[in-house]
């Protein structure tokens, strides 16, 4: 059994998908990072990190319990223990984990401060607010163009690297982004979103309240390193 700490950001969503793909079982356990969970020592313990996604597999390596943390290490971990999702075939192999490295080292960290600038931070935002935005178009672009040589984001196949790109890329309405300007990527979108497996995973997402609007200031700063929190 894999215990799946979780809310409901993209990053999260990559492994709601994946383990509903594979037909995993799994508990969920939210952690709710808005009032400050991912804190406590308890969960610190899973995760040094202190941020969900990670996962506990009860039936590790060596069928020992086993941690994982990390959305791009959990969706390697779970693809390498099922088989599904990642190419055998060393080129097409290679070719998933450059392009899930695109995303972890890029679309989630670079779309997560665009989110942070555009909306959390006090505004007007001069300096992140434009270059945020810029990062977020060429990262837009880059999909677009590999996606108009290849139906999946690693080529022939549906993988792990579309499991990773799709929540973040799909999340238009925070990222203030019309998919009109990027018709490869809608044509993902939307296909990967017919997905039965996909289906499953987001209505699960949809049954997690999230704290996000009704989070104290307190509980905010300290998400958001900075106030009292900021370290010099
Ligand atoms: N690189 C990490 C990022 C995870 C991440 O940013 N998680 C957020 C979800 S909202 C979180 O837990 N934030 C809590 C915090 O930063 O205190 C991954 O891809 O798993």
């Amino acid at each position: 059994m894999i215990d799946f700490y979780a809310l409901t950001s993209p990053n999260v969503q990559k492994i709601f998908i994946m383990l509903e793909e594979c037909e995993l079982p799994y508990n969920m356990k939210t952690v709710d990072v808005w009032n400050g969970e991912q804190f406590t020592p308890e969960f610190t313990k899973i995760n040094p990190l202190q941020k969900v996604p990670a996962i506990v597999d009860s039936d590790g390596p060596g069928g020992k319990p086993y941690t994982v943390i990390e959305s791009g290490a959990i969706l390697i971990y779970l693809a390498e223990k099922t088989g599904k999702f990642i190419p055998h075939e060393p080129v097409k192999r290679y070719d998933t984990i450059q392009w899930l490295m695109v995303q972890v080292a890029n679309v989630g960290p670079m779309f997560g401060q665009h989110v942070h600038f555009s909306r959390f931070a006090p505004q007007p935002q001069e300096y992140g607010g434009p270059r945020y935005r810029t990062i977020v178009n060429k990262l837009y672009a880059l999909y677009e163009q590999r996606l108009t040589a290849h139906p999946y984001v690693a080529g022939d196949d549906y993988t792990i690297a579309d499991m990773a790109a799709f929540p973040w890329l799909r999340n238009i309405q925070l990222l203030n982004v019309d998919l009109a300007k990027w018709p490869h990527v809608k044509k993902l979108v939307e296909k990967i979103e017919a997905r039965d497996a996909v289906k499953r995973a987001l209505a699960k997402v949809a049954t997690i309240k999230s704290s996000r609007d009704t989070a104290s200031n307190d509980a905010k700063d300290r998400f958001f390193a900075r106030g009292k929190y900021a370290i010099a």
